[in-house]
């Protein structure tokens, strides 16, 4: 079926009567008209309008491998037809589930070789949450059900997701949360350090782990939560101590350590996971968005034998699942994307060549501008923090919402950069070329000084 050719009135009328959209205030966007994106290839998006867009968010920090991957849909194609659907329940599977399985257990880290599928990171969200819970069920320690998150940490949108994320505007939405998680300080230390040094404050933002542990007491705890590199947050860049004091923590009193890799997994970080990069060896880690660089949609979680033995050795069934879990269209995809990444070298580019490039130059480019307070990343995301006064560290008060400022700049002139509060965050596909990033790099100078002349 060929779709009826519109024009952007009239699809941002359909819109408007018909389409709820996430994370939307529908009443102003109704107001004002939908952006339609009609076509994309490579780094870059067009718009209904015919505008070119350089995409520095990958979609949604999904779209790693780029957009227009013909080999990407022609799997998909194939798959279709050879077998469109079967589920992965009642002791069925089919080859492409079971060979994607075996494909991520051979790029995760160390022995989290055991792969459940789900369809969003959310989803994978809530199943860690069943799953740990669970876990510790068949222990015998039942008891041990409180999950300790973070402030400002984004785990997804459905119930569980939003309850052990720590973003307070979804808290108050859709209350009760899902009981039984707990939410210590983020490791924000440009933001919040205060007159600590980045040691002293990794140090102080782990203690604070024990601290909870011990206030609510070690035997009632299953699990830690937290991203590599906070992504929805601002891109937060914990000190280097933070993870390895974490860690020593999770292991003295017994406590799970999961990894919420849904960002900073397949390569964005320069290494296949976050948790390689910043020295993290979790029992549990999400996945999602680049598993399948977003052509569909496709989530995994991972365990380690820890796990994966006691729910062998229980025997009775884990009652959860997706009817989607483990999709076989999905699968071919994410299969095929994880070849095209061995193939093209994707990560060791993002960690030896394209990363470092970028790293340095936003910090050679951008970081004498008036507006950048500090930047932060590592591989192909970063964080840049937009102050008042780059001296005394003085962010904008409530009255100047300066990360939407610079993001229309944005818009307006051609580069895709979201901004978390007063954090302009970028996020490109990992196959963006040193060009690619020079032009990023030229585009957000400008809207950053657009943005200065906006609020001076
Ligand atoms: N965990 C993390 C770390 C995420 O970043 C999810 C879980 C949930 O994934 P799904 O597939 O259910 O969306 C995410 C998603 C933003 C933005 O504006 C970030 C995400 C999703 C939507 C918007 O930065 N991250």
């Amino acid at each position: 079926m060929s779709k009826t050719p519109l024009n952007t009135q009239q699809i941002q009328q359909l819109d408007a009567e018909h389409h709820l959209h996430p994370f939307t205030n529908t009443g102003a966007l109704n107001k004002k008209g939908a952006r339609v994106i009609e076509k994309a290839e490579g780094v870059y998006l067009w718009d209904s309008e015919g505008n070119k867009l350089l995409d520095g968010m990958a979609g949604l920090w999904c779209v790693n491998m780029g957009y227009g991957r013909k080999e990407l849909a022609d799997v998909a194609y194939q798959q279709m037809q050879e077998l469109p659907y079967y589920n992965t329940f009642f002791q069925t599977t089919h080859q492409t589930a079971a060979q994607l399985a075996k494909e991520i257990a051979s790029i995760t880290p160390h022995d989290l070789n055991r792969i459940f599928f789900a369809n969003s990171g959310s989803e994978a969200i809530d199943t860690i949450l069943r799953l740990v819970r669970h876990y510790w069920a068949i222990q015998g320690k039942p008891y041990r059900n409180i999950v300790i998150s973070r402030e400002n940490a984004y785990h997804g949108s459905t119930m569980a997701g939003a309850s052990l994320g720590g973003m307070g505007g979804m808290h108050a939405q859709g209350m009760p949360l899902v009981p039984g998680i707990e939410h210590i300080r983020q490791p924000y230390w440009y933001g919040e350090g205060g007159d600590l040094s980045e040691e002293a404050f990794g140090l102080a933002c782990a203690q604070a782990l024990e601290e909870r542990i011990l206030k609510v007491g070690p035997d009632n705890v299953a699990a830690f939560i937290g991203e590599p590199i906070q992504g929805a947050g601002g891109v937060i860049v914990p000190p280097a101590n933070y993870w390895s004091e974490i860690q020593k923590i999770c292991h003295k009193y017994d406590i799970l350590l999961i990894a919420d890799e849904v960002i900073c997994g397949f390569g964005r970080t320069g290494n296949w996971f976050g948790s390689d990069t910043l020295g993290i060896k979790p029992d549990i880690i999400s996945m999602a968005k680049g598993l399948s660089s977003g052509y569909l949609p496709i989530a995994a979680v991972a365990v380690g034998n820890r796990i994966s033995d006691a729910l062998t050795a229980h025997d009775d069934d884990f009652n959860h699942g997706y009817t989607y879990s483990g999709h076989p269209v999905s699968a071919a995809v994410a299969l095929e994307n994880i070849r095209l990444m061995k193939e093209e070298n994707i990560v060791e580019y993002v960690g030896k060549d394209i990363g470092p490039y970028f790293q340095n130059a936003l910090r050679e480019r951008l970081g004498a501008h008036p507006l950048v307070g500090n930047i932060v990343g590592t591989g192909l995301i970063a964080g840049i923090a937009l102050v008042k006064n780059k001296e005394t560290k003085e962010f904008f008060g409530d009255d100047i919402d300066i990360g939407t400022i610079c993001r229309d700049h944005c818009f307006e002139n051609g580069l895709i950069m979201r901004a978390t509060g007063s954090r302009m965050v970028l996020s490109p596909p990992l196959v963006i070329s040193r060009d690619e990033v020079d032009e990023l790099i030229d585009k957000a100078l400008l809207c950053f000084d657009l943005t200065l002349k906006s609020v001076s």
